[in-house]
């Protein structure tokens, strides 16, 4: 399938997805949201895909939402139609997707990143959310998904003074899980990537959606939460070959069944 503002690819069993808008530094607009959605959706119906890279160019992540587009946006019409709420449905991405992230992930950018499951970032990476600076505040999920990451402190001194912080900082705060150079951004990603889609799919998965209950939980529910999910691979074919392999010391072929 073409796409006007993604380049999509595979690679063995990652998908690949590149952002390119590169005269707007990426940024998100409704045709990038429509064919991500596109492309999102294609990924999870391929069952040859384990895992998903999101990245853009080595300028930008994506410098935000579109700017241009949005300036005549009014209340009644964003609220109408529950404007940016689209964008939910990548935050619901079932299988585990990467966000590679080198140059600006700036305001909608940054809230892209954090809507994958991790990011890895290249050294020249800066992170920010500027919508201060333009009268309105984070839309996409900033101000909460931000705080859950770095906490309280600062997240409020990025959404309220606009500043950028860049990749050893943000790795600092935790809200990226490794730092590399940027000539090496995209083969760490594509590798971590693969190493996620050689396991079994359902354990995959289930360890996904557990770490993120750990976000919207408390600590008893999260924890009985965890428990039914370990029983339950219990009667997959997987633990049992992946438990098999290891007593005979040899590799898994996990069939994800
Ligand atoms: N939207 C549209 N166009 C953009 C954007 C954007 N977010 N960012 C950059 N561009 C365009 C520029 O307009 C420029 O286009 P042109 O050549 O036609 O003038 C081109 O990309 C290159 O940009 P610059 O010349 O500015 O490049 P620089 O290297 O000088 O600067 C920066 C790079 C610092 C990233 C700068 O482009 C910048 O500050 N961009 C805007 C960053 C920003 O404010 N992002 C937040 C956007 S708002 C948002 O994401 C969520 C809003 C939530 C609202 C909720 C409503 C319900």
């Amino acid at each position: 399938m073409a796409y006007e503002t993604l380049i999509v690819e595979t690679h063995g069993a990652v998908g690949l997805i590149r952002l390119n808008r590169p005269q707007a530094l990426n940024a998100l607009n409704s045709t990038v949201l429509t064919e991500l959605k596109q492309a999102y959706a294609a990924f999870h119906a391929d069952d040859a895909i384990g895992a998903i890279v999101l990245t853009g160019s080595e300028k930008a992540f994506a410098a935000g939402a579109d700017i241009k587009e949005m300036q005549a946006l009014d209340f009644v019409e964003a609220y109408k139609n529950d404007f940016f709420s689209g964008w939910d449905e990548i935050a619901k991405a079932r299988k585990p997707v990467i966000a590679a992230v080198s140059g600006f992930a700036l305001g909608g950018g940054c809230e892209l990143a954090m809507m994958c499951d991790f990011i890895i970032a290249s050294e020249t990476a800066k992170f920010g959310q500027p919508e201060i600076t333009l009268g309105v505040i984070p839309g996409m999920g900033g101000s909460q998904r931000l705080t859950r990451a770095v906490g309280g402190a600062k997240a409020m001194d990025l959404v309220l003074t606009g500043r950028m912080m860049d990749a050893a900082e943000a790795e600092r705060a935790g809200l990226v899980a490794r730092v590399v150079p940027a000539d090496k951004l995209l083969d760490e990603a594509l590798t971590a990537a693969a190493k996620i889609a050689s396991y079994s799919r359902t354990s995959v998965l289930m360890a996904k959606e557990a770490v993120n209950r750990a976000q919207e939980t408390t600590l008893e529910e999260g924890l009985r939460f965890e428990r039914r999910l370990f029983h339950s691979l219990f009667a997959t074919e997987d633990q049992k070959e992946g438990m098999a392999a290891f007593v005979e010391k040899r590799k898994p072929v996990f069939k994800n069944r």
